[in-house]
């Protein structure tokens, strides 16, 4: 009998386990908001919107995004209003840098506002 009941918890507990790794496997691919950390961003575009479409910079350092060659058209066209920020970037090689000094959460967006993102200066 006691046997048995710890057999049981065994069992539950596998089954526990199993339940947190499906858990955990299931969230990166629902993961389209994938967040970059770090002053060197590289950006692409994926489901018609910027991948990874948040990103996590700190204030006062400068912050070079890269927008990858998936991404097309206005796409290019990169904007923080809050933070000043407005280029075209031609290709690649073609960075997007500037300096947040304010802290908070803004909104980044294309020229047509059809991709969105955060960008949190911390
Ligand atoms: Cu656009």
């Amino acid at each position: 009998m006691k046997n048995l009941t710890i057999l049981i918890l065994v069992f539950i507990l596998i089954m526990g386990g199993a339940s947190l790794l499906w858990i955990n496997e299931k969230n990166p691919s629902s993961n389209t908001n994938l967040t970059n950390s770090g002053q060197e961003v590289v950006l692409s575009m994926k489901n018609y919107n910027y991948y990874p479409n948040i990103i996590e910079v700190e204030a006062d350092k400068r912050v070079s995004i890269t927008l990858d060659n998936s991404v097309r058209g206005c796409y290019r066209s990169f904007n923080i209003p809050e933070l000043g920020v407005s280029k075209t970037s031609a290709n690649s090689d073609d960075k997007i840098i500037f300096t947040p000094t304010k802290k908070g959460t803004f909104r980044f967006a294309c020229s047509m506002g059809m991709g969105t993102g955060t960008i949190i200066v911390k």
